[in-house]
C-alpha cells in the first residue's frame, strides 16, 4: 500500500510553495529544451524569470492535442531520446496518434502515482488485481500494472477482451481486484449473470474503472452486479496516463495528484480561469515530467475543483466526475473517436458522399456505433452485391481509421436530415 501522507495531505500553503519550485523548474527546462515552448513564450513575450510562483500559472500558453500532432512523433520530448524508456499513444486513431514517452524517473512518478490511486481505493498487497485494460499503445494496462506492483498487489495482465478467460480466471485466481473500463465492468457482470455465477461467492470486492465517462445510476447497477465497490480512476496520456486522479472511499469527488499535476478550470470560449466550483474545460501542467513536459495541456474534459479537505483526510484537491466534452470527441468501448475521423475516411471512397450520422448506442453494456452513409446516385442499386460490396468497402476503410468495429447502413443521397447551421452528426443514446 502507497499513502503518501507527506504529498497528500499537506496544508494549501506547503502545496503551493511545492508547486511554484516545481514550476518554475519545469517552465525553465521546456524554454530551454523544446523550442515548440521557447518560441510559443517568446511570441507572448515571457521569459522563465517571469514566473515566480503558481499564480504566475495563467501567463504561461496553452498546449493542445493539435500541437502534439503538429509536432509527432518525438518533437516536444525535452531530454535526448537517449534517456526515453517508455513510449505510448493515446487511444483511438491508427492514423497519427498522439504521442507520449517516459524516462526512467517518469515511469517511477507514474508508478507512484498510480499506486496512490490504487491505495485511496483500499488495494494493499493482500489483493490480486485482474488487469482488464488493453495494453497496446495505451497507458492503461502497463500503467495500473506497475503502479499495482509497486502497491504490492499481485497483477494478472490479461488485458482486454477474452469474457470467457476473464471471468474464469476472476474465479480460479480468486481475484480481489478488477480494472477496466466501466462499460466492460458491466458487460462482465451480464456475462456472468448468463454463465450463472454468482459473484457473492466470488472474493472480488474493488472495481478500479476509468478512461470513459460513467455516470452515478453506471456506479450503482456495476457494484450491484459484481457485489464491489467501484472507484473511478481518470488520467490522459497526455498527462501521464491513468492515476491523474483518483476517487477515495467517500466517493465525493476524484483526489488530484497535484505534487505531479496542476489543474485549472477555465472557461472553454475566453480561456479565463473560472472561480472555484464552477464548471469548465480542466487544464494541467505536469511539474515534475522530464521527457515530455506540458504546460498548460487543455484537455476539453469539462469538471470541477474542490479545494476543501476530505473526509478522508486527503487535502489534494478533488475533481468532479467528468460532466462531459468541450469538444465533439466520443468515447466508445474506451476508444476515444472525433467524428471528423469518419468524415476523412468517408472522403476516400467515391461511392460515399460526406453525408453521415453517427448513432452510438450500448446494447448489452457494450457500446455500438453505428455509421449511417449517404450512397451517391449513380452508385446506388438494387443489387444486393453491388451494395455489399460498397458497405463492406467503408467498414473496412473506417475501422482502420477508427480501431473499433462499426456498423456501416448505406442510405440514398439526401435522406439524411441536413441542418442550416453547425450540422448534427452524432447521435449518442447511451444515456451516460
Ligand atoms: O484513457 C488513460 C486512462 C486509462 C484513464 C485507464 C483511466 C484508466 P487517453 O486514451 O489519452 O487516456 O484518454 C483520455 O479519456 O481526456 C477523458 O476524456 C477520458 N477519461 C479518462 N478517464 C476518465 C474517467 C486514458 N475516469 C480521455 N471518467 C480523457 C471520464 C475519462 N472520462
Amino acid at each position: 500500500m502507497i499513502w503518501n501522507e507527506t504529498m497528500e495531505c499537506m496544508s494549501r500553503e506547503q502545496m503551493r510553495e511545492l508547486q511554484s519550485g516545481r514550476l518554475k523548474d519545469v517552465v525553465s527546462r521546456v524554454y530551454h529544451n523544446v523550442p515548440f515552448y521557447r518560441k510559443k513564450m517568446q511570441e507572448i513575450g515571457i521569459e522563465p524569470g517571469d514566473i515566480s510562483s503558481i499564480d504566475d500559472l495563467a501567463k504561461l500558453p496553452f498546449t493542445t492535442k493539435q500541437d502534439l500532432r503538429d509536432n509527432y512523433p518525438f518533437g516536444l520530448f525535452a531530454t535526448p531520446k537517449s534517456e526515453v524508456v517508455r513510449v505510448h499513444a493515446s487511444s483511438g486513431t491508427t492514423g497519427k496518434p498522439t504521442v507520449v514517452a517516459y524516462t526512467r524517473k517518469d515511469i517511477s512518478t507514474f508508478s507512484e502515482v498510480v499506486a496512490r490511486a490504487l491505495s485511496c481505493s483500499g488495494v494493499t498487497r493482500d489483493d490480486i488485481i485482474q488487469i482488464a485494460f488493453g495494453y497496446g499503445l495505451f497507458t492503461g494496462g502497463l500503467g495500473i500494472h506497475y503502479g499495482a506492483e509497486k502497491a504490492g498487489a499481485a497483477v494478472v495482465p490479461i488485458s482486454g477482451g477474452n469474457t470467457e478467460k476473464q471471468l474464469s480466471l476472476l474465479q480460479d485466481f480468486g481475484c480481489t481486484v478488477l480494472a477496466c473500463t466501466p462499460s466492460y465492468a458491466a458487460y462482465l457482470a451480464d456475462a456472468m449473470e448468463m454463465a450463472g455465477i454468482d459473484p457473492r461467492k466470488l472474493p472480488l470486492k474493488i472495481g478500479i474503472f476509468g478512461a470513459e465517462p460513467w455516470s452515478q445510476e453506471m456506479r450503482a447497477k456495476i457494484e450491484a452486479g459484481l457485489d464491489i465497490k467501484a472507484f473511478d480512476i481518470y488520467g490522459l496520456s497526455e498527462i501521464m496516463g491513468p492515476g491523474v486522479a483518483n476517487s477515495c472511499s467517500c466517493q465525493n469527488g476524484l483526489h488530484i495528484a497535484e505534487d505531479h499535476f496542476v489543474p485549472e478550470i477555465l472557461d472553454p470560449k475566453t480561456l479565463q480561469q473560472l472561480p472555484e466550483g464552477s464548471t469548465g474545460e480542466l487544464v494541467f501542467t505536469t511539474l515534475t515530467k522530464e521527457a515530455m513536459p506540458l504546460l498548460r495541456y487543455r484537455t476539453r474534459d469539462l469538471s470541477s475543483l474542490d479545494y476543501s479537505t476530505c473526509a478522508c483526510g486527503r487535502t489534494n484537491v478533488r475533481m468532479s466526475r467528468i460532466f462531459g466534452r468541450s469538444d465533439d470527441m466520443l468515447i466508445i468501448r474506451g476508444v476515444n473517436v472525433f467524428p471528423s475521423q469518419v468524415e476523412s475516411a468517408l472522403l476516400e471512397i467515391p461511392e460515399a458522399k460526406p453525408h453521415y450520422m453517427l448513432i452510438v448506442d450500448r446494447k448489452g453494456n457494450l457500446d455500438t456505433l453505428e455509421i449511417q452513409v449517404e450512397i451517391d446516385d449513380k452508385y446506388f442499386s438494387d443489387e444486393m452485391v453491388q451494395l455489399n460490396n460498397i458497405r463492406n468497402k467503408i467498414k473496412h476503410k473506417v475501422e482502420s481509421i477508427l480501431g473499433i468495429s462499426v456498423i456501416i447502413s448505406l442510405v440514398e443521397h439526401r435522406t439524411l436530415a441536413r441542418s442550416e447551421g453547425k450540422a448534427k452528426r452524432v447521435i449518442d443514446n447511451r444515456n451516460i
